[in-house]
C-alpha cells in the first residue's frame, strides 16, 4: 500500500469515527513522531500531530488520542521553569499508545507488551541511553556503575567503589568528575504526566512514562514527588502502562496520588526509585504512593523499584487508604512489597517474592488473602497496631532480620486463619509467628511447620513490652510442630481445641528446586495428611469460599460424610473412591453393556474422530 492511498484510508476512518462534534478527526486524533504527511493536525496517521501536546490542546471530552510509537516529550512552551513542563489528562479523553503510525501495513495495530510509545521527561534529550537505573551518579551499594569511563575515574581515586560498594562518596566524586553524565537528569521534567483534578473518565492506556525526575529537595515540595506521574485530587483510569525509571526524591516514583481513587489496571512498574535526596526525607513509594482515597491496583506488576533509606513501601505505599491491591505480583523490590499506614485495603491474590520485605500492616483493618509470600528478606507480613485479617496466605521461606519470620505482630489484634506458615527465619524470636506488646493475636486452621530462629526451633514466640502490656494469643484447631513447647516468651496462651502436632504431609514442600520460599513449592496436602478435614468451619468468614487454588473452601476431604475445612492454605479434594474387585468387575460389565448398544444404534462410523 502506498502512501497517498494509505492517508485515504486513514481520512476514511477519521471521517468514520468522527460524528461527535462534526469536525473532522475531533473524536479521534492522531500522534505520530514520524508521520510523513504534509499537515500535521492530527487527522490522520499521516497527518498525524509529531508530538502529544498539541493533541492534548485540542482535545475535548470525547475525544481519543491514538499515539504511534516514538518518543514523546511534554512542550516547556508558557512554563517559567521548563522542568514544569507536564502532558495533563483531562476528562473524557483516552490517551492510547503502542499504535504502528504512519507508514506500517496497518497503521492501527497496536502493541503495548510494553509500549513503544514512550512519554519522556527528558525535554533536552540528553540522558544516557541505559536501561538500567542503576547509574554513576547515585548509591547503589554495589560495586562500580555502568559508565565504564566514569567508574574508571572516580575508581582510580577510590578503588572501593568498584572492589566493594558504589555509596555516598562515589557519587559525590562521580558528581564531579562525570559532571556531563551526572548533570543529565537534573533537566528532566519534575512529572512526566499530571493527572491532577480528573475523574475515572481521564484515561491513560498502553504508554510507557519514563525519566521523570521530581527532585527538588525542599521537604516537602510537590516537586519531589511523583516523577512518572502526579495526581494532587484526582481519579484518573491508568491501563496497560509502564512507569520505568522515574525518581522521586521523597514520595511515589513511579505513581503519587494524593485524595483520589486511581484505578491501575494491567500496569507495570519497573526500576523506579523514591531516592531520599536530603536527611530528612526517607523516600516512600519507589512504584506507587496513594495517600487519602480508594485505590484499585489490580493485575500489576512491581519489580526491582526502590525506597531509599529504610524507606516505607519499595513497591507500594498506602496512606490513609482504603481499596484494592489484587492479582499483582511484586518481585526484587527493594524494600517491603507492600506498605500500609492507617490503611484497610483488600489485598488479595498477589505473589509477592524475593523482596526486601513482604507486606507492612501499620495500623487499619486491613485484610491479606489468598496471596503468596515468598522468600522475602523480612517478615512475611509485620503487623503493627490495628486489627488485621491474614487468610488463606501462604508465607514461606521470608527471613527476619529481627523477630518473626512469617508474620511479626506488635501491638496489634491479628487473626491468622487458614494460613500455612513454613520454614521462615527470625534472627531473634519466633521463627513462625512474633507476638509482641499488648497484642491480642488468634490464630486458626493454619499450619506452622519447619520455621526457625537462630538457636532453637520455636515455631511461636510472646513477648511483652512491660509488665502491663502482656500478649494473647488463641491458636485452635492448628498444625504447630513441637505443639505447645514450640511457643516461646511469655504471654497468656490459650491453647484451644484441635491443635495437632504431626507430619503436615506436604506434597513437595520445597518443589523441583530443592529450595523452599519460592514458586516451585507445593504445599498442597497429601491425601493421607492429619491436616485434611482437621479445621473448624466455624472460625472460617462466610465471606471465604474457596482456597488458594480457588477450589471449594470446605470439602470432606476424608469420605467420612461430613465436610471440614482442611488446615492451611490448600483444600484437599474429594477422593475418587477405590473401586473393590468387585466394583471392577460391574464397571466393566456395565462399559461393555453400554459400549455394545451404542455401536448398534449409531454405528461404528459414528465414533471415529
Ligand atoms: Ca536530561
Ligand atoms: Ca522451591
Ligand atoms: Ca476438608
Ligand atoms: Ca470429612
Amino acid at each position: 500500500m502506498d502512501l497517498r492511498r494509505l492517508a485515504t484510508v486513514a481520512s476514511v476512518t477519521a471521517v468514520l469515527v468522527a460524528p461527535r462534534g462534526g469536525a473532522l478527526g475531533q473524536a479521534i486524533l492522531y500522534v505520530d513522531a514520524s508521520a510523513t504527511g504534509s499537515t500535521h493536525n492530527g487527522s490522520s496517521w499521516c497527518n498525524a500531530y509529531l508530538q502529544l501536546t498539541p493533541a492534548l490542546t485540542a482535545a475535548s471530552a470525547g475525544t481519543t488520542i491514538r499515539v504511534a510509537d516514538g518518543v514523546y516529550n511534554p512542550d516547556p512552551a508558557g512554563f517559567p521553569n521548563p522542568r514544569q513542563a507536564t502532558f495533563q489528562l483531562e476528562n473524557g479523553v483516552t490517551l492510547e499508545g503502542g499504535y504502528a503510525g504512519c507508514g506500517a501495513p496497518d497503521p492501527n495495530a497496536r502493541n503495548t507488551n510494553p509500549s513503544a510509545a514512550v512519554l519522556s521527561g527528558d525535554i533536552q534529550g540528553n540522558d544516557p541511553a541505559s536501561n538500567e537505573f542503576r547509574d554513576c551518579c547515585n548509591a547503589s551499594y554495589l560495586p562500580g556503575c555502568p559508565d565504564a569511563a566514569c567508574a574508571a575515574a572516580v575508581c582510580a581515586q577510590y578503588s572501593f567503589c568498584c572492589d566493594a560498594q558504589w555509596e555516598e562518596i562515589c557519587v559525590e566524586t562521580a558528581r564531579s568528575k562525570c559532571a556531563t553524565l551526572c548533570d543529565s537528569k537534573d533537566d528532566n521534567c519534575y512529572h512526566v504526566v499530571t493527572g491532577s483534578g480528573v475523574d475515572a473518565t481521564a484515561i491513560l492506556d498502553g504508554v510507557t512514562i519514563t525519566l521523570g525526575q521530581a527532585d527538588v529537595p525542599t521537604f516537602p515540595s510537590e516537586d519531589s514527588k511523583g516523577a512518572g506521574m502526579y495526581v494532587q485530587g484526582g481519579s484518573p483510569t491508568i491501563r496497560n502502562c509502564l512507569f520505568c525509571r522515574n525518581d522521586a526524591g521523597y514520595l511515589g516514583g513511579g505513581l503519587y496520588v494524593h485524595t483520589g481513587s486511581p484505578q491501575v489496571m494491567g500496569c507495570t512498574f519497573d526500576d523506579n526509585r523514591a531516592s531520599a535526596y536530603d536527611l530528612e526525607s526517607t523516600g516512600e513509594g519507589g512504584g506507587a504512593y496513594v495517600e487519602a482515597g480508594n485505590p484499585l491496583f489490580s493485575g500489576c506488576t512491581f519489580t526491582i523499584n526502590e525506597a531509599r533509606s529504610f524507606g516505607a513501601g519499595a513497591g507500594i505505599r498506602l496512606v490513609q487508604t482504603g481499596g484494592i491491591i489484587e492479582g499483582c505480583r511484586f518481585a526484587g523490590n527493594s524494600g517491603t512489597a507492600i506498605d500500609c499506614y492507617l490503611s484497610s485495603p483488600l489485598i488479595e491474590q498477589c505473589t509477592i517474592v524475593s523482596n526486601g520485605g513482604g507486606i507492612f500492616l501499620g495500623g487499619g483493618t486491613p485484610t491479606v488473602r489468598d496471596c503468596s509470600i515468598l522468600g522475602n528478606f523480612s517478615p512475611g507480613i509485620y503487623c503493627f497496631g490495628g486489627t488485621p485479617k491474614i487468610i488463606n496466605t501462604l508465607i514461606v521461606g521470608n527471613f527476619a532480620g529481627g523477630s518473626g519470620g512469617g508474620v511479626s505482630c506488635e501491638l496489634s489484634n491479628a487473626s491468622i486463619l487458614n494460613c500455612t506458615i513454613v520454614a521462615n527465619t527470625a534472627y531473634t524470636n519466633g521463627g513462625g509467628v512474633y507476638v509482641g506488646g499488648s497484642s491480642a493475636t488468634q490464630i486458626k486452621n493454619s499450619i506452622l511447620w519447619g520455621n526457625y530462629r537462630q538457636s532453637d526451633r520455636s515455631q511461636i514466640y510472646l513477648q511483652p513490652f512491660s509488665p502491663s502490656t502482656i500478649p494473647t494469643l488463641t491458636v485452635a484447631y492448628s498444625e504447630i510442630q513441637g505443639g505447645q513447647s514450640a511457643v516461646g516468651g511469655l504471654g497468656t496462651l490459650t491453647w484451644g481445641d484441635g491443635n495437632i502436632d504431626q507430619d503436615p504431609l506436604f506434597v513437595d514442600a520445597d518443589g523441583a528446586d530443592g529450595t523452599i520460599g519460592n514458586e516451585d513449592d507445593n504445599l498442597r496436602l497429601s491425601p493421607d495428611s492429619p491436616c485434611v478435614d482437621s479445621g473448624d468451619n466455624s472460625a472460617v468468614p462466610p465471606s471465604v469460599t474457596v482456597d488458594l487454588d480457588g477450589h471449594p473452601r470446605i470439602v470432606d476431604g476424608d469420605s467420612n460424610g461430613t465436610a471440614v475445612v482442611d488446615m492451611g492454605v490448600y483444600e484437599a479434594p474429594k477422593p475418587i473412591p477405590v473401586l473393590g474387585e468387585l466394583g471392577v468387575c460391574i464397571m466393566t460389565l456395565l462399559l461393555l453393556i453400554v459400549g455394545t448398544v451404542l455401536i448398534r444404534s449409531h454405528g461404528r462410523k459414528a465414533f471415529e474422530p
